[in-house]
C-alpha cells in the first residue's frame, strides 16, 4: 500500500524527476493529498514527524493543565477546566488517526515520544504554578496554537487539514476561557492581578519559541511550504501572534515582559508592527533537547499513563477479537 512512497527516495532517475514535478503540480494547484495517492517519500515522513510531534504536543499539553483541575476556583471553572483538557485529549486522538493514514502505528509513534525520538511542543516542559497560569495557558498557549493551527486547516494533506479544522474551533473556545480567567483576575484584588502580571512574565518568553526557531535555522520549513504543509513561516506566524496578543495585554492593563517591544510604523513595508527583544534560543534548545524544568516529569506522566491503561487496551483487543471470531461463526 505505501510502495508508492518510496518512489523519489534515489532521487535520479528520470521517472522519478518526473513524478517529483507531477506532485509539485498537484501540490501547485492546491488539490488535496490523500492517503492512498502516490507521495515522496519525504513529504511521507515529514507529516509523520509534523503529525506525531502535533499529537504529542496536545496529549501531554493535558499535564501541565490537569494538574489544576481539582484546585480550580469554582464548580464552573473546575467543568470549563475539565472540557478543556477533555478536548485536548481528542486533539491527540484526531492526530493520531491523521497520522496513521502514512503508514505508522500508534504503539510507534508512543514508543517514539517516550525514548525521546519525537519531540513535543517545549512550552508543555514548564511549570504550572498558580491558578492564573491556566488563564495564560487559554490566552497564550492556545492563542498561539490557534495562530499556527489556523494556517494548518490549508494543509495539503487532506487528512492533517481536515482534522485541524475542528481542533481550531475548539482552541478558540480555550482562548477565550483563558482570556476571561485573566480578565478576572486582572479585574480583581491588587493580589490576583499581580498574579495575572506573574503568569504572562513567565509564559510571553515560552509561547513565543512555540512557534519554533528563526527561519533561517529551520531545518524543514523551506521544503514544507513548497509542500504547503506549512502556509508561512515560524517568524512569519510568531509576528502575527505578537501583533494580536500585545493589544489584549494592554486591554487587562498587563505589561508584556520585553523592554524592547515598541510599535514601529516602518516596519512590514511601512504597515508597521511591533519590533521586540529576541527569544532566548539557548533555553529554547536546552528545552527542546529534553533539558526543561518537567521534561523528565512529563514523560514520566505519559508512560505511567501508558503502562497503567495496558490492561483497557488488552481487555478491548480481546472483545474485539472475540467479536470477529462470533461474526465468523454465524
Ligand atoms: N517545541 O525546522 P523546524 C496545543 C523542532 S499543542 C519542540 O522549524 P518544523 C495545546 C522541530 O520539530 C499544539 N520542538 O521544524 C495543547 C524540529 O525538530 P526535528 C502544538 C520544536 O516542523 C494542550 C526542529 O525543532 N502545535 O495546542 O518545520 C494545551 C527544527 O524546527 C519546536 C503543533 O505541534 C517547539 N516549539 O516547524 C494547550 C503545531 N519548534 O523534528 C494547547 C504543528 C521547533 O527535526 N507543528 N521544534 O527533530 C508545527 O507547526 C511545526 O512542527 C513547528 C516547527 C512550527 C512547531
Amino acid at each position: 500500500m505505501y510502495s508508492q512512497g518510496l518512489i523519489g527516495a534515489d532521487g535520479s532517475t528520470e521517472e522519478t524527476d518526473r513524478f517529483l514535478e507531477a506532485f509539485q503540480a498537484r501540490i501547485d494547484a492546491e488539490e488535496k493529498i490523500e492517503p492512498m495517492d502516490p507521495m515522496p517519500e519525504g513529504y511521507r515522513r515529514t507529516l509523520i514527524r509534523q503529525i506525531g510531534q502535533h499529537a504529542h504536543s496536545e496529549v501531554v499539553g493535558m499535564l501541565p493543565e490537569g494538574n489544576w483541575i481539582t484546585r480550580a476556583p469554582s464548580l464552573k471553572r473546575k467543568l470549563a477546566l475539565l472540557a478543556k483538557v477533555q478536548d485536548e485529549g481528542g486533539h491527540g486522538l484526531y492526530l493520531y488517526s491523521a497520522a496513521e493514514t502514512l503508514g505508522i502505528t500508534r504503539e510507534q509513534m508512543t514508543d517514539e515520544l517516550h525514548s525521546g525520538k519525537a519531540k513535543y511542543s517545549s512550552i508543555f516542559n514548564y511549570p504550572t504554578l498558580s491558578w492564573a497560569d491556566m488563564g495564560a495557558v487559554g490566552w497564550l498557549v492556545d492563542g498561539a496554537a490557534i495562530m499556527n493551527q489556523i494556517a494548518l486547516c490549508r494543509c495539503s494533506y487532506g487528512p492533517y487539514a481536515r482534522a485541524m479544522v475542528r481542533v481550531c474551533a475548539e482552541e478558540s473556545f480555550h482562548q477565550r476561557q483563558g482570556y476571561e480567567i485573566m480578565l478576572t483576575l486582572c479585574r480583581g484584588t491588587e493580589a490576583q492581578k499581580k498574579m495575572a502580571q506573574d503568569s504572562l512574565n513567565r509564559l510571553w518568553w515560552p509561547s513565543l519559541m512555540m512557534f519554533g526557531p528563526h527561519d533561517g535555522d529551520s531545518a524543514h520549513s523551506e521544503q514544507s511550504m513548497k509542500w504547503k504543509i506549512k502556509r508561512f513561516s515560524n517568524d512569519a506566524l510568531r509576528e502575527k501572534f505578537i501583533a494580536a496578543t500585545v493589544p489584549q495585554a494592554e486591554f487587562l492593563g498587563l505589561t508584556v515582559p520585553d523592554p524592547d517591544l515598541k510599535w514601529d510604523d516602518g516596519l512590514n513595508g511601512g504597515k508597521g508592527g511591533y519590533a521586540h527583544g529576541d527569544i532566548d534560543w539557548d533555553e529554547f534548545w536546552r528545552v527542546v533537547k529534553g533539558d526543561g524544568v518537567m521534561n523528565r516529569e512529563r514523560i514520566a506522566m505519559r508512560k505511567a499513563a501508558w503502562d497503567n491503561g495496558a490492561w483497557v487496551r488488552e481487555a478491548a483487543l480481546a472483545h474485539a477479537a472475540k467479536r470477529c471470531d462470533t461474526l465468523a461463526a454465524e
